[in-house]
């Protein structure tokens, strides 16, 4: 078997995601290639980390120039999950050098670097997929099944809410490892770049594609200290965002997301309410699904019967996506089995040559509505996409 030998643009959170995947991927499923992690990247500032990184995930080697690493001859496969301000550079020169890509997402700090990223992707030609890993989550693939499946019928309501807690005191710094994300010039946006750009890719994938919105933004906390320099900084990330959105099938949409949801860690739910039916997912609860059946998708009848009710479907079985791959009926996978799941499928789609989604392209589109709804919130007014 071909081995991949994989260059880990990163060292943190995602980078250990990324990660499990290539280690654990080829135990349970048959992919036409054997992950080697080669090397990783982090700052010469960091190198306690690096090194603790690269024990832990079994890298050969460490190394502190990312560009030295995407140049290597023996790589063939860049990941990218460092910050987000150094995505552009790091996939330019990943498509300038020819080599397969996975990059964590936001693909980019805007929509104007996306479309950079993704002509210089195009051009080389080069695998590439950007990680939106909630696709894979057995229940939110089956979500798509049975929508697709005409089960739900005519779309009317999409909710996507995306909420966690972890900002509420104003002892948090930004900077620094995980907190870089409250720091405007290291990560684009706040939780619409980095929460609700999961919901509105999986809104978008489920519900095709929204047209119009409409969003307010809150920064509660406008002042926190730079981990780093130790001075304090103005916040200018979206702290919050809310807004409504316009489906191009004619259905209509709330999103919300906050870090300021006290209570919620990781809570992402989405539902969608169509004639014949609903659906409903929340990431607290991984392994099931629910949904209510109301009409039959074949004559557009009402069931007649004394069972209607939501169900709540454990998506443990052979027959629910992935599930085959792993224990058995009724035992649970978890968090980290989206990303293995994702990199299956992605080195799959390397080795039948057809092409992956969700790519660099469909990323693009994710920052396009990300970015309508910064600007609507700033220009206090509904925007097109
Ligand atoms: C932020 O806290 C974060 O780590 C996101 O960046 C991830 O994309 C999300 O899946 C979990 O939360």
């Amino acid at each position: 078997m071909k081995t991949l030998n994989v260059g880990m643009l990163g060292c943190g959170f995602m980078g250990r995601t990324h990660s499990n995947a290539y280690n654990q991927v080829g135990h349970f499923f048959d992919i036409p290639f054997k992950p080697v992690l080669k090397v990783c990247y982090g700052r010469e500032e960091d190198r306690a980390a690096l090194d603790k990184f690269q024990k832990a995930w079994g890298y050969e080697e460490t190394c502190t120039d990312w560009r030295k690493i995407v140049e290597r001859d023996d790589i063939d496969i860049i990941d990218v999950v460092a910050p987000n301000f150094l995505h552009k550079e790091m996939v330019l020169a990943v498509a300038e050098a020819g080599k397969m890509l996975v990059c964590e997402k936001p693909l980019a700090m805007s929509f104007a670097e996306a479309e950079e990223m993704v002509k210089a992707v195009e051009k080389a030609g080069i695998a590439n997929m950007v990680s939106f890993n909630y696709r894979r989550v057995p229940a939110v693939s089956l979500f798509k099944q049975v929508v697709d499946e005409g089960r739900v019928g005519r779309p009317f309501h999409y909710r996507a809410v995306y909420n966690q807690d972890y900002t509420i005191s104003q002892k948090v710094p930004a900077g620094g490892a995980a907190l870089w994300r409250l720091n405007a010039k290291v990560a684009g946006s706040g939780v619409t770049g980095d929460l609700l750009a999961h919901s509105i890719d999986t809104a978008e994938w489920i519900n095709g594609p929204i047209k119009r919105v409409c969003a307010y933004t809150e920064i509660f906390i406008k002042e926190r200290k730079n981990i780093e320099t130790g001075e304090m900084i103005p916040i200018t990330i979206d702290d919050a965002c809310m807004f409504l959105a316009v489906f191009a099938n004619g259905s209509i949409g709330t999103f919300e997301s906050s870090r300021y949801a006290r209570g919620r860690k990781n809570y992402s739910m989405m539902e969608l309410n169509g004639e014949n039916g609903a659906l409903c997912f929340n990431l607290e609860e991984p392994e099931y699904l629910q949904f209510f059946r109301y009409a039959d998708p074949d004559t557009g009848k009402k069931i007649e019967d004394h069972l209607t009710g939501w169900q709540k479907i454990l998506v443990t079985n052979g027959e629910h996506p992935y599930m085959s791959k792993y224990w058995v009926p009724g035992t649970t996978i978890g968090y980290e089995h989206t990303f293995i799941n994702q990199l299956a499928d992605f080195l799959t789609s390397v080795g039948n040559k057809t092409v992956y989604q969700p790519n660099v392209r469909d990323a693009m589109r994710v920052q396009k509505v990300c970015d309508a709804v910064i600007q609507s919130a700033k220009e206090e007014r509904w925007i097109d996409i």
